[in-house]
């Protein structure tokens, strides 16, 4: 089994601090950031989500791999933000009210910074009125929107629609387990990401935009 192997079953068991000791080995060994989260604790996840929905593990055991998650997070951050210094511009991120999800969130933070953006997070269960505060506070490009549950799915729109009144608003791109690229079509929000990978792809590909129509 190699170290990544190693990181996602201890994801899996839930053992914050194997986890660490291996993503700090996995480093010293050589592997990217990228690999790590990708293939040690996303896969770590990904195999503890369907066994929470087949009611095979409950939130316990659920806890304990998301703090596990984290602590190789932070092991890993460092490295991604290092590699990229330079600050490309700032997003807001925060999870909708009524939803309290953030791990998904979060490392689409962590994928933001690593690509050189400054990210402020609003944290988790965000009303509209917080949203639109901080955008007046901190002017960002972008505002990144996070749900999960198929319910929030309607605060996430009701959001959507508040930030698209605001006379200079940011571009807003929007995801989470529930969330699609026709339902991005529907609210209005300027884009949609899958994954932490392609919303790092997709904020460039957005102050592009902004660069253009400031040129134009
Ligand atoms: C962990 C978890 C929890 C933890 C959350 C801990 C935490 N700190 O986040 C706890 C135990 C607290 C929890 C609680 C609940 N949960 Co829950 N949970 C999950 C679980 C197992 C994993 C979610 C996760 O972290 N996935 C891993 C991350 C990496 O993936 P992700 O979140 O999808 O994020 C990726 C993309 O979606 C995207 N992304 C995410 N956000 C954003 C934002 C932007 C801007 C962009 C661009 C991209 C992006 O990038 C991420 C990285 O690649 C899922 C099952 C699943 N398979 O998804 C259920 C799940 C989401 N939960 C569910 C439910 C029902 C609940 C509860 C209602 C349970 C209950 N009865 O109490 C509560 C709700 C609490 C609340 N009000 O929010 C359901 C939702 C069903 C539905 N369709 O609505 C799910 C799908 C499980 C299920 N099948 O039943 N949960």
């Amino acid at each position: 089994m190699n170290v990544l192997e190693e990181i996602r079953d201890a994801v899996i068991d839930g053992n914050a601090i194997k986890v660490g000791e291996l993503s700090q080995k996995a480093i010293e060994e050589g592997c990217t950031a990228s690999q790590i989260l990708n293939d040690g604790l996303i896969a770590g996840m990904n195999v503890i989500g369907p066994r929470f929905k087949n009611n095979e593990i409950f939130i316990p055991e659920v806890l304990k791999s998301a703090r596990a998650m984290h602590t190789g997070m932070d092991v890993i951050k460092p490295q991604i933000v290092s590699s990229n210094i330079q600050e490309k511009g700032i997003i807001l991120i925060g999870t909708v009210a009524g939803d309290l999800h953030d791990i998904g969130k979060n490392m689409v933070i962590m994928m933001l910074e690593g690509s050189g953006y400054k990210v402020i997070d609003l944290g988790i269960n965000v009303a509209t009125d917080k949203f639109v505060e901080a955008i007046e506070q901190y002017k960002p490009q972008i505002v990144g929107l996070s749900a999960l549950l198929t319910t929030t799915m309607k605060q996430m729109k009701s959001t959507v629609e508040t930030l698209l009144t605001l006379e200079s608003r940011p571009k807003i791109i929007i995801g989470g387990a529930p969330i699609t690229q026709k339902f991005c079509n529907e609210i209005g929000a300027d884009a949609y990401a899958a994954d932490a990978a392609s919303a790092a792809e997709i904020a460039n590909m957005l102050m592009e935009s902004n660069a253009k129509a400031a040129g134009a």
